[in-house]
Protein backbone atom coordinates (compact mmCIF):
# COMPACT_ATOMS: atom_id res chain seq x y z
CA UNK A 1 0.00 0.00 0.00
CA UNK A 2 1.22 3.40 -0.73
CA UNK A 3 1.83 6.28 1.90
CA UNK A 4 -0.62 9.09 0.23
CA UNK A 5 -2.02 11.51 1.99
CA UNK A 6 -5.80 11.72 0.90
CA UNK A 7 -5.52 14.74 -1.13
CA UNK A 8 -3.56 12.06 -3.89
CA UNK A 9 -0.44 13.52 -3.14
CA UNK A 10 2.95 11.79 -2.65
CA UNK A 11 5.37 11.84 0.26
CA UNK A 12 8.35 12.96 -1.26
CA UNK A 13 10.96 13.65 0.72
CA UNK A 14 12.74 11.45 3.27
CA UNK A 15 12.95 14.24 5.71
CA UNK A 16 8.91 14.11 5.12
CA UNK A 17 8.99 9.64 5.60
CA UNK A 18 10.50 10.29 8.83
CA UNK A 19 8.64 13.06 10.22
CA UNK A 20 5.72 11.29 9.15
CA UNK A 21 6.43 7.72 10.62
CA UNK A 22 7.87 9.44 13.61
CA UNK A 23 4.63 10.80 14.31
CA UNK A 24 2.93 7.19 13.54
CA UNK A 25 5.17 5.68 15.97
CA UNK A 26 4.49 7.92 18.35
CA UNK A 27 0.23 7.61 17.95
CA UNK A 28 0.94 3.94 18.61
CA UNK A 29 2.94 4.12 21.49
CA UNK A 30 0.68 6.53 23.22
CA UNK A 31 -2.44 4.36 22.61
CA UNK A 32 -0.58 1.07 23.85
CA UNK A 33 0.42 2.60 26.34
CA UNK A 34 -3.39 4.11 27.34
CA UNK A 35 -4.68 0.90 26.71
CA UNK A 36 -2.14 -1.23 29.35
CA UNK A 37 -2.97 1.41 32.14
CA UNK A 38 -6.88 1.16 31.30
CA UNK A 39 -6.23 -2.83 31.58
CA UNK A 40 -4.26 -2.02 35.22
CA UNK A 41 -7.34 -0.43 35.97
CA UNK A 42 -9.61 -2.59 35.25
CA UNK A 43 -8.23 -6.09 35.60
CA UNK A 44 -4.98 -5.04 38.46
CA UNK A 45 -2.49 -6.47 35.75
CA UNK A 46 -0.03 -5.35 32.80
CA UNK A 47 -0.28 -7.55 29.63
CA UNK A 48 3.02 -5.17 28.35
CA UNK A 49 6.47 -5.33 29.82
CA UNK A 50 7.71 -2.39 28.06
CA UNK A 51 7.59 -0.92 24.68
CA UNK A 52 11.09 0.24 22.02
CA UNK A 53 10.52 1.73 19.05
CA UNK A 54 12.88 2.57 16.12
CA UNK A 55 13.12 3.87 12.33
CA UNK A 56 14.51 1.50 10.00
CA UNK A 57 17.95 3.50 9.43
CA UNK A 58 18.57 4.50 5.26
CA UNK A 59 21.29 1.76 4.92
CA UNK A 60 18.93 -1.00 6.14
CA UNK A 61 16.03 0.36 3.99
CA UNK A 62 18.37 0.56 0.74
CA UNK A 63 19.80 -2.56 1.31
CA UNK A 64 16.33 -4.36 2.06
CA UNK A 65 15.29 -2.68 -1.76
CA UNK A 66 18.30 -4.02 -3.36
CA UNK A 67 17.16 -7.54 -1.63
CA UNK A 68 14.02 -7.30 -3.04
CA UNK A 69 15.49 -5.80 -6.50
CA UNK A 70 14.05 -2.71 -6.35
CA UNK A 71 15.43 0.71 -7.19
CA UNK A 72 16.36 3.15 -4.27
CA UNK A 73 13.80 5.51 -4.69
CA UNK A 74 11.21 7.66 -1.95
CA UNK A 75 7.80 5.44 -3.86
CA UNK A 76 9.53 2.17 -3.63
CA UNK A 77 10.13 2.55 0.29
CA UNK A 78 6.91 3.79 0.69
CA UNK A 79 5.35 1.18 -1.18
CA UNK A 80 7.39 -2.12 -0.48
CA UNK A 81 9.12 -1.71 2.87
CA UNK A 82 6.66 -2.36 5.65
CA UNK A 83 8.63 -1.87 8.65
CA UNK A 84 10.20 1.62 8.12
CA UNK A 85 8.45 2.57 11.17
CA UNK A 86 8.66 -0.69 13.61
CA UNK A 87 7.44 -0.78 16.98
CA UNK A 88 8.03 -3.80 19.36
CA UNK A 89 5.63 -4.51 21.96
CA UNK A 90 7.44 -6.92 25.00
CA UNK A 91 4.86 -8.92 27.30
CA UNK A 92 5.38 -11.48 30.12
CA UNK A 93 3.42 -14.43 28.51
CA UNK A 94 2.48 -15.75 25.31
CA UNK A 95 -1.18 -15.39 26.16
CA UNK A 96 -0.95 -11.53 26.47
CA UNK A 97 0.45 -11.39 22.84
CA UNK A 98 -2.96 -12.09 21.38
CA UNK A 99 -4.47 -10.27 24.07
CA UNK A 100 -2.48 -7.35 22.72
CA UNK A 101 -3.54 -8.05 18.86
CA UNK A 102 -6.81 -8.36 19.70
CA UNK A 103 -6.86 -4.89 21.37
CA UNK A 104 -4.98 -3.29 18.41
CA UNK A 105 -7.31 -5.05 15.96
CA UNK A 106 -10.11 -3.02 17.36
CA UNK A 107 -9.02 0.26 17.39
CA UNK A 108 -11.30 1.66 15.02
CA UNK A 109 -8.80 3.99 12.92
CA UNK A 110 -5.91 1.37 12.40
CA UNK A 111 -6.30 -0.92 9.85
CA UNK A 112 -4.87 -4.20 10.05
CA UNK A 113 -2.84 -5.21 6.29
CA UNK A 114 -1.36 -8.08 7.29
CA UNK A 115 -0.39 -10.60 10.00
CA UNK A 116 2.29 -12.67 10.45
CA UNK A 117 2.21 -15.47 13.20
CA UNK A 118 5.39 -17.09 13.78
CA UNK A 119 4.10 -18.05 16.96
CA UNK A 120 2.01 -20.26 15.71
CA UNK A 121 4.15 -21.43 12.88
CA UNK A 122 7.22 -20.53 14.60
CA UNK A 123 10.19 -20.09 11.64
CA UNK A 124 12.78 -23.16 11.37
CA UNK A 125 15.61 -20.87 13.20
CA UNK A 126 13.23 -21.21 16.08
CA UNK A 127 12.11 -17.35 15.62
CA UNK A 128 8.76 -16.45 17.43
CA UNK A 129 6.96 -13.46 17.18
CA UNK A 130 3.65 -12.09 15.72
CA UNK A 131 3.94 -9.22 13.08
CA UNK A 132 1.03 -7.02 12.29
CA UNK A 133 1.27 -4.58 9.54
CA UNK A 134 -0.78 -1.65 10.57
CA UNK A 135 -1.77 1.71 8.94
CA UNK A 136 -2.56 4.51 11.25
CA UNK A 137 -3.39 8.29 10.33
CA UNK A 138 -1.41 11.21 10.93
CA UNK A 139 -3.42 14.49 11.04
CA UNK A 140 -0.96 17.26 9.71
CA UNK A 141 -2.16 20.74 9.34
CA UNK A 142 -3.23 20.70 5.68
CA UNK A 143 -4.17 16.61 5.08
CA UNK A 144 -4.49 13.35 6.55
CA UNK A 145 -1.88 10.70 5.64
CA UNK A 146 -2.55 6.55 6.55
CA UNK A 147 0.95 5.34 7.74
CA UNK A 148 1.97 2.02 7.80
CA UNK A 149 3.88 0.59 10.97
CA UNK A 150 5.38 -3.14 11.37
CA UNK A 151 3.97 -4.12 15.25
CA UNK A 152 5.83 -6.77 16.68
CA UNK A 153 4.53 -8.49 19.92
CA UNK A 154 6.29 -11.14 21.32
CA UNK A 155 7.51 -12.26 25.30
CA UNK A 156 10.41 -11.39 27.26
CA UNK A 157 12.36 -14.69 26.59
CA UNK A 158 11.31 -14.73 22.79
CA UNK A 159 12.39 -11.38 22.57
CA UNK A 160 16.25 -12.21 24.18
CA UNK A 161 16.38 -15.33 21.99
CA UNK A 162 15.54 -12.36 18.97
CA UNK A 163 18.35 -10.72 20.06
CA UNK A 164 20.99 -12.77 19.68
CA UNK A 165 19.71 -14.60 16.72
CA UNK A 166 19.80 -11.20 14.90
CA UNK A 167 23.22 -10.45 16.00
CA UNK A 168 24.27 -13.74 15.14
CA UNK A 169 22.45 -13.36 11.72
CA UNK A 170 24.39 -10.06 11.07
CA UNK A 171 28.48 -11.07 12.65
CA UNK A 172 27.87 -14.31 9.92
CA UNK A 173 25.99 -12.46 7.10
CA UNK A 174 23.13 -14.86 7.25
CA UNK A 175 25.76 -18.03 7.11
CA UNK A 176 26.06 -18.71 10.82
CA UNK A 177 27.98 -22.32 11.23
CA UNK A 178 25.44 -24.85 11.55
CA UNK A 179 26.39 -26.13 15.36
CA UNK A 180 25.71 -22.55 16.25
CA UNK A 181 22.10 -22.94 14.22
CA UNK A 182 21.94 -26.19 15.78
CA UNK A 183 22.29 -24.51 19.29
CA UNK A 184 19.57 -22.08 18.21
CA UNK A 185 17.44 -23.66 17.00
CA UNK A 186 18.31 -25.95 21.04
CA UNK A 187 17.53 -22.64 22.98
CA UNK A 188 14.64 -21.69 20.96
CA UNK A 189 13.35 -25.15 22.26
CA UNK A 190 14.37 -24.02 25.95
CA UNK A 191 12.65 -20.73 25.27
CA UNK A 192 8.87 -22.29 24.55
CA UNK A 193 9.16 -24.82 27.54
CA UNK A 194 9.94 -21.77 29.44
CA UNK A 195 7.30 -19.44 28.11
CA UNK A 196 4.78 -22.69 28.65
CA UNK A 197 6.04 -22.80 32.37
CA UNK A 198 5.96 -20.05 33.03
CA UNK A 199 2.05 -19.11 32.23
CA UNK A 200 1.74 -21.98 33.38
CA UNK A 201 2.70 -21.01 36.61
CA UNK A 202 0.70 -17.79 36.30
CA UNK A 203 -2.53 -19.34 35.92
CA UNK A 204 -1.99 -21.23 39.14
CA UNK A 205 -1.05 -18.69 41.18
CA UNK A 206 -4.34 -16.91 39.85
CA UNK A 207 -6.25 -19.56 40.77
CA UNK A 208 -5.04 -19.81 44.19
CA UNK A 209 -7.85 -18.64 46.46
CA UNK A 210 -10.67 -19.19 43.63
CA UNK A 211 -13.03 -22.04 44.29
CA UNK A 212 -12.09 -25.39 43.19
CA UNK A 213 -8.25 -23.16 42.03
CA UNK A 214 -5.64 -24.97 44.86
CA UNK A 215 -4.44 -23.58 48.61
P1 LIG B 1 16.02 -5.86 10.57
O1 LIG B 1 17.47 -5.77 10.42
O2 LIG B 1 15.61 -6.35 11.95
O3 LIG B 1 15.28 -4.60 10.21
P2 LIG B 1 8.03 -7.75 4.84
O4 LIG B 1 8.64 -6.77 5.85
O5 LIG B 1 6.68 -8.29 5.29
O6 LIG B 1 8.02 -7.22 3.44
P3 LIG B 1 9.89 -9.62 5.81
O7 LIG B 1 10.99 -8.66 6.16
O8 LIG B 1 10.33 -11.00 5.38
O9 LIG B 1 8.98 -9.01 4.71
O10 LIG B 1 8.83 -9.73 7.00
P4 LIG B 1 8.93 -10.43 8.39
O11 LIG B 1 9.21 -11.90 8.28
O12 LIG B 1 7.67 -10.03 9.09
O13 LIG B 1 10.21 -9.77 9.08
C1 LIG B 1 10.21 -8.43 9.47
C2 LIG B 1 11.21 -8.21 10.59
O14 LIG B 1 11.00 -9.20 11.61
C3 LIG B 1 12.66 -8.38 10.21
O15 LIG B 1 13.11 -7.20 9.63
C4 LIG B 1 13.29 -8.67 11.57
O16 LIG B 1 13.39 -7.50 12.35
C5 LIG B 1 12.23 -9.56 12.20
N1 LIG B 1 12.53 -10.97 11.86
C6 LIG B 1 11.94 -11.73 10.92
N2 LIG B 1 12.45 -12.96 10.91
C7 LIG B 1 13.42 -12.99 11.86
C8 LIG B 1 14.31 -14.01 12.34
O17 LIG B 1 14.34 -15.16 11.86
N3 LIG B 1 15.15 -13.66 13.37
C9 LIG B 1 15.15 -12.41 13.93
N4 LIG B 1 16.00 -12.16 14.93
N5 LIG B 1 14.33 -11.42 13.48
C10 LIG B 1 13.47 -11.72 12.48
P5 LIG B 1 14.38 -7.19 8.64
O18 LIG B 1 14.27 -6.00 7.76
O19 LIG B 1 14.50 -8.52 7.95
O20 LIG B 1 15.61 -7.04 9.56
Amino acid sequence: MELKADNGEGIDSWREVTLIYNAALRQIETRMEILNDEFQHVHQYNPIEHIKSRIKTPESIVKKLKRHQYESTIDNMVKYINDIAGIRIICSFTSDIYRIADMIAEQRDIRVLAVKDYITFPKASGYKSYHMIVTVPVYLSDRTVDAKVEIQIRTVAMDFWASLEHKIHYKFEGDAPEYIRNELVECARLVSDLDDRMLELNNKIQNIGKPGGGQ
